[in-house]
């Protein structure tokens, strides 16, 4: 326990500074690798059920912290709820994922809503103040979250889940005023929902744009930084102090222009991008990441060979230690726990190298 006035460390580094060992957190670390996620989610019935009942979303947002002590929680939600509060309908099918009616034409879009947007999210605001509640006076800081519009927008135009959401760019391409003004109502919608999970109490808010790397190269200003630009300059204005990270998955080569231009405080990167160019983009600003979800899976001699390179790269400069992307459902808890063991005991770790 701590005083209230104290910032929580994972703040402290998005405030550029560097501690003994860098803040941790996990994407995806609530969810179907933990047993305790299992039982709570056969209870809730469906997973938006799960989603939309306070007390249950709470409680899992809070087990893997329990269990492995990591710096944040990360609000458990889901990006498609912004759709579904849209009135978009949407349903999350148990082996298969989530199912959309897709948006097809412009009157699709027209359909979409901004008007019911916080009566539909009041249980997720519900969330945040009951883990917001239960975290106060501890160093551990509460992290809200929303899809970024492009990654939304996939979702929503392809009707699910895709290997390269082709419809989506088709869209773009042939139905440009239709996907302008999908993209304009998601930065409008996404900008109020990230507002009001802060004024509920969440310490940093995370935008993921998961699927930046199907996006071209002339359109990348457009479809990925632009709207990320525009949300973030509203949270800026109206929740100063609020540090945002943008996730731009699989950007590549567009990463660093997005750091430049996108306005968030910090870049998540994914396993793809090399270390030495994490550590470049340290002298800017800091960055969160990059350990392979298939070596937290693997576990043993490869995952701390590699986490140990990423430490000694990066831990040095402004840090937060992530993985590249979410943690695989076959991820062993134990896994978890020695990598959470490995950055909590840095620098110590690197003596036996
Ligand atoms: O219990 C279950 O069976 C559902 C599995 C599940 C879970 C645990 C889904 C379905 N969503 C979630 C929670 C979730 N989703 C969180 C919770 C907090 C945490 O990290 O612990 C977060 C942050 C998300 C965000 C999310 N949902 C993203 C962005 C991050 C990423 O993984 O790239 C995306 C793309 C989604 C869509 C989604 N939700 C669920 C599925 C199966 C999918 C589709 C993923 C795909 O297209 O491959």
């Amino acid at each position: 326990m701590t005083s209230k006035h104290e910032t929580p460390p994972l703040i402290r580094a998005f405030s550029r500074q560097v501690g003994n060992r860098p803040p941790f957190w996990f994407m995806r670390q609530a969810g179907r690798y933990l047993p305790e996620y299992q039982e709570v989610r056969r209870r809730a019935g469906s997973f938006l059920e799960l989603c939309y009942t306070p007390k249950l979303a709470a409680e899992v947002t809070l087990q893997p912290v329990r269990r492995f002590g990591m710096d944040a929680a990360i609000l458990f939600s889901d990006i498609l709820v912004v759709p579904h509060a849209l009135g978009q309908t949407v349903e999350f099918i148990e082996t298969e994922g989530p199912r959309l009616a897709a948006v097809q034409s412009e009157s699709d879009v027209a359909e979409l809503s901004l008007e019911r947007l916080h009566d539909r999210l009041a249980p997720v605001y519900e969330t945040v103040e009951r883990v917001a509640g239960q975290l106060a006076g501890t160093h551990t800081a509460l992290i809200g979250f929303a899809g970024a519009p492009w990654t939304v927008a996939a979702y929503m135009i392809t009707g699910g889940s895709s290997k390269d959401f082709a419809e989506a760019r088709i869209f773009a391409y042939q139905q440009p005023h239709a996907f302008a003004r999908l993209m304009a109502l998601l930065v409008e919608a996404t900008s109020r929902y990230l507002l009001r999970q802060i004024s509920a109490g969440v310490h940093m808010v995370q935008l993921f744009e998961s699927w930046s790397g199907l996006v071209p190269a002339e359109a990348f200003s457009d479809w990925v930084i632009e709207p990320t630009r525009r949300i973030v300059a509203t949270l800026k204005a109206q929740a100063p102090g609020i540090p945002i990270v943008g996730f731009p998955r699989g950007a590549g080569l567009h990463t660093a222009v997005f750091a430049a231009e996108a306005g968030v405080d910090a870049v998540g990167l994914d396993q793809a991008v090399p270390l030495d160019t994490a550590h470049r983009l340290q002298e800017r600003l800091p960055v969160q990441g990059n350990l392979d979800p298939a070596l937290l899976l693997v576990g043993g001699e490869a995952m701390r060979r590699q986490t140990v390179r990423i430490l000694k790269e990066l831990a040095g400069r402004p840090f937060v230690f992530n993985l590249g992307h979410g943690i695989l459902p076959a991820t062993p808890p134990d896994h978890v726990a020695a990598l959470s063991a490995l950055i909590r005991d840095w620098p110590m770790a690197e003596e036996s190298t």
